[in-house]
């Protein structure tokens, strides 16, 4: 069993789709293990994605996740880490995968809709982020 951190982001949340993307996650066979919803201020943005700090779009992209509210989540399941990278579909949403999140629903590479953490080492850091141990449930 493997831990990954999701997101809905702000754009997700905006265009009412908080549900279809859980769906998305639940129908592949993945566990939701811990969700809750928060609005996180620019100075917690630019922690979360610390690892981007030298990227030339970190501005935007700290700027745009504390815009709105998101939907944080814990999903469990065997290689979860991969599966829920596969169901969001490539970063770029023209790139994406046809039946992908992104590919469905994202406007651009800014604004595409979902996070998953892309290994096992930013689901260390992404998950205690938002959930500590008695948040994360043991689902089967
Ligand atoms: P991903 O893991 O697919 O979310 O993509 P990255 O880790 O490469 O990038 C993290 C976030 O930075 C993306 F979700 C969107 C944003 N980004 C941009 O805004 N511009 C870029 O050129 C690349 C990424």
């Amino acid at each position: 069993m493997q831990q990954t951190l999701s997101i809905v982001k702000p754009d997700g949340v905006q265009k009412n789709i908080i549900g279809e993307v859980i769906t998305r996650f639940e129908r592949a066979g993945l566990k939701i293990a811990a969700l809750r919803m928060v609005k996180l201020g620019i100075e917690e943005a630019g922690r979360f994605y610390i690892v981007h700090k030298e990227r030339p779009f970190y501005g935007e992209l700290t700027a745009f996740i504390s815009e709105g509210p998101i939907v944080v989540m814990v999903i469990e399941g065997k290689d979860a880490i991969k599966r829920v990278r596969d169901i969001m579909g490539a970063t770029n949403p023209k790139e994406a995968r046809p039946g992908t999140i992104r590919a469905d629903f994202a406007t651009n590479i800014e604004r595409n809709i979902v996070h998953g953490s892309d290994s096992p080492e930013s689901a260390a850091y992404e998950i205690p982020f938002f959930f500590s141990a008695p948040d994360i449930m043991k689902n089967s």
